[in-house]
């Protein structure tokens, strides 16, 4: 594969660190919005995972010419109709995840079925074209252990089959079978295909 040179537009910096490690191996060079001098705020009204990372991914866009890539991704558990979903950052926002953890357990305290997923959705911007990659990972929700690797809602996601859950997990193991590391596999696909 060519040396590409891709722009993750995220302010969240454990998805860069995601990235880097899955794509960097392959020889793709990541930066961030922050490595690009790049500041936006960008008003994610969207009603899907898909449009908002489009969302995300246009606005950067703009900014440079480079390749870029965004993420817009959350937990969706089935007792809750999907939420917190493409809610996932904003649900009480000003606390800790800590807190949030508790909180969910607690909404499901009365619930027998405890099944949820991580979706994610990557939008490709690459000159016109517009591309959109999404990963599912399947699993259940349950009560944090410690706070080990990983980020927002990965102590309470036990994925199915496993017997740790993605804060437990090390990073490589996690990026494996993730919903970011599934549509990264998709995206790598298309980038295989584009510089053959
Ligand atoms: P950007 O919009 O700047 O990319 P963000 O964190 O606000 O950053 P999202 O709107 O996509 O991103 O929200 C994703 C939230 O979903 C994230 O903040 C976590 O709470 C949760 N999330 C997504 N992927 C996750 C993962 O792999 N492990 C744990 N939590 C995850």
């Amino acid at each position: 594969m060519e040396k590409l040179e891709v722009v993750i537009a995220t302010g969240n910096k454990n998805k860069v660190k995601e990235y880097s490690e899955i794509l960097e191996p392959l020889g793709i060079k990541i930066s961030s919005m922050k490595d690009e001098g790049i500041e936006v705020d960008i008003d994610e009204n969207g009603t899907t995972f898909e449009e908002n990372s489009l969302i995300k991914a246009r606005a950067i866009a703009e900014k440079t010419n480079k390749i870029v890539i965004a993420d817009d991704s959350g937990l969706c558990i089935d007792a809750l109709d999907g939420f917190p979903g493409i809610k996932s950052a904003r649900f009480m926002e000003d606390r800790p995840y800590s807190e949030k953890h508790i909180a969910i357990n607690e909404m499901l305290k009365d619930k027998e079925n405890k099944n949820a997923n991580f979706t994610c959705a990557i939008s490709l911007i690459y000159g016109k074209e517009e591309k959109v990659f999404v990963g599912k990972v399947f699993g259940r929700i349950v009560e944090a252990k410690s706070k080990g690797n990983g980020f927002g809602y990965d102590p309470i996601f036990l994925p199915n089959g496993y017997q740790e859950t993605f804060g437990e997990m090390d990073e490589e193991l996690k990026n494996s079978i993730s919903h970011r590391g599934q549509a990264s596999k998709l995206l790598i696909e298309y980038f295989e295909k584009i510089t053959k």
